[in-house]
């Protein structure tokens, strides 16, 4: 049996990782091997993705995964977070560092597209929740800002692209474009030509689980990358880390916890009736033709931006002294909507976090690092009584008997956190893995490589799973 390494990326907004997995004693086992920080940066025309960074980044993490294994590497697969992409020129190259999807034009996107195109029945046609960070509404900001249409790759794509793959579309990822039907699993044309937007312009769909051809280009004159397969994993990070979690039974539903927590179930369909609706849930793809049922919360973004803005002050805690610190205080007497748009943006997200206590009449805190414990322990306990509602909604819709929790990615290993979220909710919590994303990336590269299954069918999800509880 082939015994080469792999390699997984995974893109994160907070940091960028590459991964190994090797064979020792016939047991897999995986190691990070090289991580850069990673974040938007504010440019002159909007925030932005510092893209050459993050591909001389991984690239460098590409070259010490080669000096490591003599072995050589079997296959490379990258999952990101979603909705972001790069325009290419004709030949392939990017035009501009991609936007940030949490640049503010995509709002202005959003009121200008539903003016002309019914939310409700795009709702129908692909039951994504309404976000205007979807590609749909940056795609149409490029055309409010008068750019002409251009091809285009989600991130994860791109960089597989870049290294020899060829462009394509992975279904987890084309799905949270907000353009994709939920019963062909194609674009919908529909929603193309009612935008006005260039249909020829995106790539092929295809599943998780695809082989894209062999590694070219300077790396490939490594010997470790001789005879290298480029592989589209779940390319969307969060169906990749669902994909990771090692749960059997119908009684569980997860937290994938990042910049975002992504609260919900995985379903064989999408649920995406009146209640569903109204309370904006999303149907993802997934692995093995599976749905990620889910809504998106805040999550570590708003602790994130609280630090960075009292680091701006010379603050500069440890995160367990921080949470130790949170701790000790009083349960607050009024949560945060964690939800609110506003909390959504970036910078200055104390005194944003005290406008809204200020609206609705509550106390506000002093916006120094002095307030960084009860800020702090706000935020936690307004996070999980948030999780708390969306869990019991997700009960309600998939008719499921849930009673387990599994909580993955880096924001796991909160414990204060993950305590709060057990009271909340009354489930029980299971902490996976801080890196689920890259167990899925993994578990997919081997049900691709190893297994029999057709990748849309519920048997790869089945050999997927097995991967995974190995990886475990
Ligand atoms: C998580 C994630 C979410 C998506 C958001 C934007 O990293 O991928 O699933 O809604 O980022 O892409």
């Amino acid at each position: 049996k082939d015994t080469r390494a792999l390699v997984a990326v995974d893109l994160g907004a907070e940091s960028c990782r590459v991964s190994l997995l090797r064979w020792v004693d016939g047991v897999p086992q995986h190691t990070l091997v090289h991580r850069i920080a990673n974040g938007p940066v504010q440019r002159e025309d909007g925030l932005h993705w510092p893209l050459e960074q993050i591909v001389q980044g991984m690239e460098e993490g590409l070259r010490k995964a080669a000096e490591l294994v003599p072995e050589g590497i079997r296959s490379i697969a990258v999952d990101g977070w979603a909705v972001d992409y790069v325009r290419l020129d004709r030949k392939g190259e990017p035009l501009a560092e991609p936007f940030c999807y949490r640049d503010p034009r995509n709002e202005a996107a959003e009121r200008a597209l539903h003016a002309k195109l019914s939310p409700l029945r795009m709702r129908e046609i692909t039951g994504i929740q309404q976000m205007p960070l979807n590609t749909l509404y940056q795609l149409y900001a490029d055309k409010l800002a008068g750019l002409p249409p251009q091809r285009w790759l989600n991130l994860p794509e791109y960089l597989l692209a870049r290294w020899g793959a060829e462009p394509v579309a992975e279904f987890t990822n084309a799905t949270h474009t907000q353009l994709v039907e939920t019963h062909s699993h194609q674009w919908s044309r529909e929603i193309f030509r009612d935008a006005g937007l260039s249909i020829e312009c995106a790539p092929r769909i295809v599943p998780p689980g695809t082989l894209l051809g062999k590694l070219h280009g300077p790396l490939a004159s490594l010997s470790a990358y001789a005879d290298t397969e480029l592989i589209a994993p779940a390319c969307h990070d969060t169906a990749s880390a669902i994909a990771g979690i090692a749960a059997g039974g119908d009684d569980w539903a997860y937290i994938s916890s990042g910049t975002w927590s992504l609260v919900g179930a995985l379903t064989l369909e999408a649920v995406n009736g009146p209640t569903a609706r109204a309370e904006n849930f999303t149907n993802l793809g997934g692995v093995g033709g599976t749905n990620c049922f889910h809504k998106n919360v805040n999550g570590m973004w708003l602790l994130k931006q609280c630090q960075d803005a009292w680091a701006q002050q010379g603050y500069t805690p440890h995160i367990a002294e921080l949470l130790a610190a949170a701790e000790r205080e009083p349960a607050p007497a009024v949560l945060l909507d964690v939800d609110d748009p506003d909390l959504m943006r970036m910078g200055e997200m104390p005194r944003r976090i005290n406008r809204q206590l200020a609206a609705r009449g509550a106390a506000t805190l002093p916006e120094t690092p002095e307030s960084a414990a009860p800020l702090t322990s706000l935020i936690l306990h307004s996070l999980a009584a948030r999780y708390a509602q969306v869990l019991r909604v997700v009960a309600e819709e998939t008719g499921k008997d849930l009673r387990r929790v599994f909580i993955v990615g880096g924001g796991c290993q909160n414990q204060l956190l993950n305590r709060l979220t057990a009271q909340a909710t009354g489930m029980q919590v299971c902490c996976g893995s801080p890196e689920s994303s890259t167990l899925g990336n993994f578990a997919v590269q081997f049900a691709t490589l190893e297994g029999e299954a057709s990748a849309s069918s519920l048997a790869f999800r089945d050999e997927v799973y097995h991967w995974a509880s190995r990886l475990a």
